[in-house]
């Protein structure tokens, strides 16, 4: 009697247990589901062939011959990404919008008789194409007399208040933490140092943020809602945790890195982004036009990016002329077929599995390979091994496999490992820390007709919404990757 007491009491906790760590907001989880989308470099850089603008350009100098950002959101749509950042203004200070508040932008340029603006025709192509549209506003302005004073911070949130005001839904708001140094500053060349703790006052810059455009998430190295992942070369980190002690990182940091892995007990959901640009600089540079990054390298960093819990920004330096440069477009294009053979066959889908848990009140293995992010497996065994074991009627054959963790409610596994049965005997061939939103590895080829999940310790009952198996194609240059 006392026993069945005990088996009933405990099947009722267990399943009534709710797990008290950080979860995703409603605006997180839309942008999660994006995955890979644009970042545009194209302004007054493009034209000078720099990198970073003095800010003493000429108004005049920002003249693209055939600007046409419908054929950057056709190639972006046809490429699989979900949305377009632009660099609205870059440290240069130079407004691909006629800003009110400011004499250096296109309205005073010969681009369109100084009639034109970019951010506006921007954003319609990326409604006709179905795109997303975000903005890029450097907090840091080397044109602007009053960069470094109180006054600039008037400006800066007055700057945003028109992006955020007239160009329709902004899905993302990006602020760089490159911030203060040298610049020409209405005439004053000089270098301006900022604290960069306090001069911006960021909480009342994201108030602004969620009143203007309530659904939009803001990216910084700190957040609030995405963080930098610590690197400009497309790797997110083998461990990878959405949830970070926010209150210890801050926009522009020098000591960054110490934190672009997350931490497993973080207080605040935040997770990374991965920005990378197709080429070597972030902006467009007519030397750079055969050092476009090939299929091999942009695949690798599609798994070391969304397949390591993060989002892929992909920098595209759109060129002099106002469109994508060939070169770009023909890798994007390849990337995007690559990536859909890649994942096209799941080879356990569907497939009959057996889960390891003792207390049968929802067998919902099943749900693990079901194609659907949306159910998951949650077994109610406590407190670890949790696994899933799939026993196939053929052998397959595959190198790569795709984990997911039901994030709405929190990332949870500590460590997992996946092995397979070889003559009677468990063998391991891959163990990982991190799933999060999506994590794929890859392995040299193997075959069998049994393998098995394990999630080896998590924060708490692990939720698992998708296992799967895919056989993927070695590229050009490319090994069996380890
Ligand atoms: C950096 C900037 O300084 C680069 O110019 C570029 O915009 C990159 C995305 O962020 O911090
Ligand atoms: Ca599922």
């Amino acid at each position: 009697m006392k026993k069945k007491l005990f088996f009933f009491i405990s099947i009722v906790f267990l399943s009534c247990e709710t797990y008290q760590g950080p979860k995703p907001t409603k605006r997180q989880l839309e942008w999660q589901k994006m995955e890979y989308y644009a970042f545009v470099h194209f302004n007054m850089n493009t034209f000078t062939n720099k990198e970073w603008g003095f800010g003493d350009e000429k108004p005049s100098q920002f003249n693209p011959t055939e600007f046409d950002p419908n054929q950057w959101a056709r190639i972006c749509k046809e490429a699989g990404m979900k949305g377009i950042i632009i660099t609205a203004k870059h440290h240069d200070g130079f407004c691909l919008w006629p800003s009110k508040f400011t004499e250096h932008s296109v309205k005073n340029s010969i681009w369109k008789n100084g009639k034109g603006d970019a951010i506006r025709e921007i954003s319609d192509a990326c409604k006709k194409y179905g795109l997303k549209f975000g903005v890029y506003l450097s907090p840091w302005d080397r044109n602007h007399s009053e960069y470094g004073k109180e006054s600039y911070i008037t400006f800066f949130r007055n700057q945003l208040t028109e992006l955020l005001t007239n160009y329709g839904e902004i899905f993302e708001v990006w602020f760089d933490g490159a911030n203060g140094g040298s610049g020409y500053y209405g005439g004053s060349n000089e270098e301006r140092r900022v604290d960069k703790r306090k001069y911006y006052d960021w909480q009342n810059t994201v108030k602004l943020v969620r009143e203007l455009q309530p659904n939009a998430v803001i990216f910084s190295d700190g957040g609030p809602d995405i963080r930098w992942v610590g690197n400009e070369k497309g790797y997110a980190h083998d461990t990878s945790w959405s949830t970070i002690y926010r209150d210890s990182v801050y926009g522009g940091m020098p000591d960054y890195n110490r934190f672009s892995k997350g931490q497993k007990n973080g207080t605040h959901w935040i997770p990374t982004e991965t920005d990378v640009s197709i080429r070597p600089g972030w902006y467009y540079h007519p030397e750079q036009d055969n050092q476009v990054k090939t299929l091999t390298k942009l695949r690798e960093i599609y798994y070391s990016s969304i397949g390591k819990n993060s989002s892929l920004l992909l920098n595209i330096p759109v060129d002099k002329r106002g469109i994508i440069h060939e070169n770009d477009a023909k890798e994007l294009i390849k990337l995007k077929n690559q990536i859909d053979k890649d994942f096209k066959t799941n080879l356990i889908l569907n497939k009959k599995s057996k889960s390891n848990q003792f207390f049968i009140i929802k067998n919902n293995s099943n749900n693990i390979n079901d194609g659907d992010n949306k159910t998951y497996w949650s077994p109610n065994k406590n407190p670890s091994n949790w696994s899933v074991n799939f026993t196939l009627d053929n052998k397959i054959k595959f190198n790569t496999v795709l984990i997911r963790e039901n994030i709405p409610l929190g990332q949870r596994v500590v460590s997992f490992k996946i092995e397979i049965n070889d003559k009677g005997k468990w063998k391991k061939i891959k163990e990982g820390s991190t799933i999060g939103n999506k994590r794929i590895l890859t392995f040299p080829h193997i075959e069998t007709n049994n393998i098995r999940l394990t999630v080896l310790e998590s924060k708490a009952t692990p939720q698992i919404s998708e296992f799967e198996i895919y056989n993927t194609t070695i590229l050009e240059g490319e090994k069996e990757v380890q």
